[in-house]
């Protein structure tokens, strides 16, 4: 990556972000709510996990959505956060010539880069059973050229998902794939695994020795340190779902007190006000515009019309 690259755009943002001197924490989103209040947390990039999102839509994060349903998901976060956000995009949803449609349009709802797995479509879930077969290496190499030839511009961020240690294949083969992605034009690699500890993973980022940034999801080994994380050599530490478990863990207790309880009185003290629900949607900003428009508006509407006006029809 070039450093020099000026933050002009949502991916060079994340470029900067990805090759800073610590690794960057990128929090998972679901929806335009969750993004603002990751964003308001101080979260400097956001993960728009597609596990999350398809949860949230009520269905299996197995290719379940479609990539328009989930566009339009992502659209209400990058209206609602000016933090750069990397969107899962799966396998790309079929060969390359959907996997760069869903990269253009994705580019142009905002979003600084796109992540793409090494997977056939349709996917399942990393965490769920183990048949988790592997796109054949060529293809999806073809599958990132396309993307990159595809951007407009510059600094959209692709980023390969390296499946192999998820497959159960050996940290050789997933350096191989890794390196082969990053000679296809990726701007950085995802290593993904389902260990329980860090060592498969500083395995492989100690091999892999900076060859180009590296992004990881530590789900189940979320047990390391960030420090740890960035004397690795990685750059980035997606917290993919966390945010969803804290919002069904948080729903599904505040709906069973009240269900027992047969009131709201028990949990009133414990959930977010109103007001600051408000403050989070900037409410004060729609007043103050709301006068300031009506300012406009009558000053304009008091002007008096000059009489040739209307002659040019
Ligand atoms: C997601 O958040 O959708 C991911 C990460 O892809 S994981 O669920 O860990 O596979
Ligand atoms: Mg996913």
């Amino acid at each position: 990556m070039d450093e020099s690259l000026a933050v002009t755009s949502p991916g060079h943002g994340l470029r900067s972000l990805l090759t800073g001197a610590e690794p960057c924490q990128i929090m998972g989103v679901y929806n335009g709510l969750s993004a603002r209040i990751a964003t308001a947390a101080g979260f400097p990039a956001l993960w728009a996990s597609g596990l999350c999102m398809s949860t949230a839509l009520g269905v299996r994060d197995s290719d379940e959505a479609t990539w328009s349903e989930l566009l339009a998901v992502v659209e209400t976060m990058t209206a609602n956060t000016p933090a750069p956000v990397l969107v899962d995009a799966d396998t790309g949803y079929g060969n390359f010539n959907t996997a760069r449609r869903f990269s253009i349009k994705a580019e142009r709802v905002g979003v600084a880069g796109i992540c793409i797995e090494d997977k056939i479509f349709p996917k399942m879930n990393s965490f769920v059973g183990d048949d988790h077969r592997l796109a054949p290496v060529g293809e999806f190499c073809g599958k990132i050229a396309a993307c990159k030839d595809a951007q407009n511009d510059d600094g959209f961020v692709v980023v390969a998902r390296v499946e192999a240690l998820i497959a159960g294949r050996s940290v050789a083969e997933a350096l191989d794939r890794a390196d082969r992605y990053r000679e296809a034009g990726a701007d950085a690699i995802f290593i993904h695994s389902r260990q329980s500890t860090v060592e498969q993973i500083a395995d492989f980022a100690r091999q892999w020795g900076g060859r180009a940034p590296l992004v990881i999801a530590p789900t189940t080994y979320y047990a390391t340190s960030l420090e740890e994380f960035g004397r690795l050599g990685i750059n980035g530490v997606i917290w993919a779902n966390q945010t969803l478990r804290a919002e069904v863990a948080a729903v599904r207790d505040a709906c069973s007190r009240i269900l027992q309880s047969g009131g709201v009185a028990a949990i009133e003290a414990e959930i977010t006000p109103l007001k600051e629900i408000f403050a989070l949607m900037r409410y004060e900003e729609l007043e103050a515009e709301e006068l300031r428009y009506a300012d406009v508006g009558a000053h304009l509407a008091a002007r008096p019309v000059p009489a040739s006006a209307g002659d040019a029809l």
